[in-house]
């Protein structure tokens, strides 16, 4: 046995009881062990193996048609009352949700092997790090928590004999049956069940389900923050490095922000830019009264689509060996894959996401726009020193941002931490295919927590609120950017990707009391000559435009949040409807 801690026994022996496996495989994260899962999932037909000359260790994974990307519509969290879970999720009671999903549960794994896999969320040995144990029939799940968590014995030697200290996720593949696909979340019993789906972000429970719905609820506890967050260090010409963290919605740019590759006309000076996280960033105050962030993660689940040597490169690398793809092109002759946007030679002979026969001729998309790549944070040539550092690195700006076509600015700065968490609350960002539903419809997202915090917004707005008090004069920065703008055609203005890191200059500088600022309605703007353009194709004028506030967008805007607050009631925070006001004042001045 590969741990005798019995809480954990206990559990397994429940779950084994509830859904009938035929055997049970406790996953000690070996490579025997993976490769011999490896052969299984080849030999049934679940992976498929590429070209191991060029994509060694590399495989293909097709999910059901009905099943690629999150579902929040079937995503609940499960408090004992309705009103901890607050007016942006979807609730159902503890009692009920066991009933019903026990019932699916029940037999589910018949026929089938159960595998538990003990993972750790953040750095072996890391103070800040916490142990989930996921019991699943698939073992594409084992394979990618193999590669985004810490995952096997190390994990169970961490939780230790005696503690009870642990997430307890429970995902069946069932039937992949859509009308019966639940993903709920017990917050007050540190407990995930997952049913029906095979889609990563349904599935891979120690990401979304409890990196980020379950840690935001103990962070909340506990006095610290889990957010949807990539986590980079740039690196001046001097060797100093300082950390920013950026909240941006699903497939709105983390990854590709946390792997940029500065303009030239940086690196020739020296600048470097590294990776500590791309999705996920659990965030405490330190013992210098800072403010401290680890990646929990381990590996990188990418939206492939738009990754391209040019658009970020290091991630490309990344995804060269020992990378997962899932529901992207194959390239039959070559044994390859490919993606829409990947380069302009899509292949002749090839099958679609559906595995069905494709002409890239005929114009149908040949890759699933959720398509993805689970990818080894290690093969990432820009991977921080400091990615698994116990303790973390400090966090000198917090970033938001979203993909709005008008009304919010290149970047701008809040006067103040409370000001930033309004700016935070209020932002708003246009749908994208990571979640199913309707694509490129705006809606407001605060802190791109929506379909990921796992209690009620507004003490979440509370929380942060406090946070801030703690903080003090040691508190991050708080910005917000917005690479999405686009002209009358529809075309982004801004380049993006790489230049990207023109923005977070000022913000640095900003934090450093290095640069100036013009006040506006909204928040802190730089001057449009303090945005390094050298070496674009774009003019002064151009940046004078994005930095653009109209008031009359931004009274609609107004309006829109004054809508969304009212949903908080008496939950939201005086600060925030204070703040509210005061925008709406300085608006009509
Ligand atoms: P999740 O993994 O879903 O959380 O997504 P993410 O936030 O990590 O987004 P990602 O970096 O994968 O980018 C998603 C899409 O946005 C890709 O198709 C990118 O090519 C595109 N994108 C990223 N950064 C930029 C940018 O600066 N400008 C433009 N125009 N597109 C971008
Ligand atoms: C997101 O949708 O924000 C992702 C992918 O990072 S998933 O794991 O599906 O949530
Ligand atoms: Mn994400």
């Amino acid at each position: 046995m590969l741990t005798n801690n019995k809480n954990v026994l206990k559990w397994v022996d429940e779950m084994v009881a509830l859904t009938k496996p035929d055997q049970v495989v406790w996953i000690d994260g070996s490579e025997e062990q993976l490769n011999d899962l490896r052969a299984q999932a080849e030999a049934s037909g679940e992976m498929l193996k590429l070209n191991q000359e060029k994509l060694p260790g590399c495989y293909l994974h097709r999910t059901a048609v009905n099943d690629v990307a999150r579902v929040e519509g079937r995503t609940f969290i499960c408090s004992r009352k309705e009103e901890d879970a607050g007016p942006t999720n979807n609730w159902m009671d503890p009692k009920e949700a066991y009933a019903k999903l026990g019932e699916i549960f029940e037999g589910s794994m018949k026929g089938r092997t159960m595998y538990v896999i003990p993972y750790c969320m953040g750095p072996i040995g890391s103070p800040f790090s916490k142990v989930g144990v996921e019991v699943t029939d698939s073992i594409y799940v084992v394979l990618n928590m193999d590669i985004m968590t810490r995952m096997g014995k190390a994990a169970f030697d961490q939780l230790g004999d005696e503690s009870n200290d642990f997430v307890r996720g429970l995902h069946s593949k069932a039937e992949l049956d859509d009308q019966k696909r639940y993903i709920c979340h017990f917050p007050e019993d540190n407990t995930i069940w997952s049913v029906n789906s095979g889609y990563g972000g349904n599935v891979l429970l120690g990401k979304k389900c409890f990196a980020l719905r379950i840690a935001s609820y103990q962070g909340k506890q506990e006095g610290w923050m889990a957010e949807h967050m990539l986590i980079l260090g740039l690196e001046n010409p001097q060797g100093d490095v300082k950390y920013i963290a950026a909240a941006f919605p699903s497939a709105c740019g983390k990854t590709n922000l946390a792997m940029l590759i500065p303009p030239e006309f940086y690196s020739k000076q020296g600048y470097k830019v590294w990776t500590v996280g791309d999705d996920i960033a659990w965030m405490r105050i330190g013992d210098d009264g800072r403010l401290w962030a680890i990646n929990p993660e381990n590996g990188f689940f990418g939206v492939a689509p738009g990754t391209n040597v040019k658009s970020n490169p290091n991630a490309l690398e990344s995804t060269k060996k020992g990378t997962i793809f899932t529901n992207v092109v194959h390239d039959l002759d070559n044994n390859t894959v490919w993606w829409e946007g990947l380069d302009k030679n899509p292949p002749k002979n090839a099958l679609n996401w559906k595995g069905e026969k494709w002409d890239c001729e005929a114009g149908e998309k040949g890759a699933h726009p959720n398509s993805r790549f689970t990818a080894p944070a290690e093969n990432c040539p820009c991977i921080s020193s400091e990615f698994s550092n116990p303790q973390g690195v400090p966090i000198s700006a917090i970033v938001f941002g979203g993909r709005r076509a008008k009304t919010a600015p290149l970047v701008y700065q809040s006067y103040d931490w409370e000001h930033g968490v309004f700016v935070g609350s209020i932002m708003a960002s246009e749908t994208t295919a990571a979640a199913a539903g309707a694509v490129g419809v705006v809606r407001r997202d605060p802190m791109a927590m929506l379909p990921f915090c796992g209690y009620h917004m507004g003490d979440y707005f509370q929380h942060w609120l406090e946070m801030g008090r703690k903080l003090g004069d040691k508190a991050p920065k708080i910005f917000n950017v917005n690479w999405f703008r686009t002209d009358d055609e529809g075309h982004f203005i801004w380049p993006g990707f790489g230049d990207n890191m023109r923005v977070l200059m000022w913000i640095l500088d900003r934090c450093e009391g290095k640069a100036d600022a013009v006040e506006t309605p909204i928040g802190y703007e730089p001057k449009a000559e303090d945005i390094n353009i050298e070496g674009l194709d774009i003019d002064l004028g151009t940046v004078k435009g994005l930095l653009e506030v109209d008031k009359d967008l931004w009274k609609e805007d107004a309006a829109g949040i004054t809508e969304f607050y009212a949903k908080f009631g008496d939950k939201l925070p005086k600060e925030l409807k204070d703040q509210l006001a005061a925008l709406k004042e300085r608006l009509d001045k």
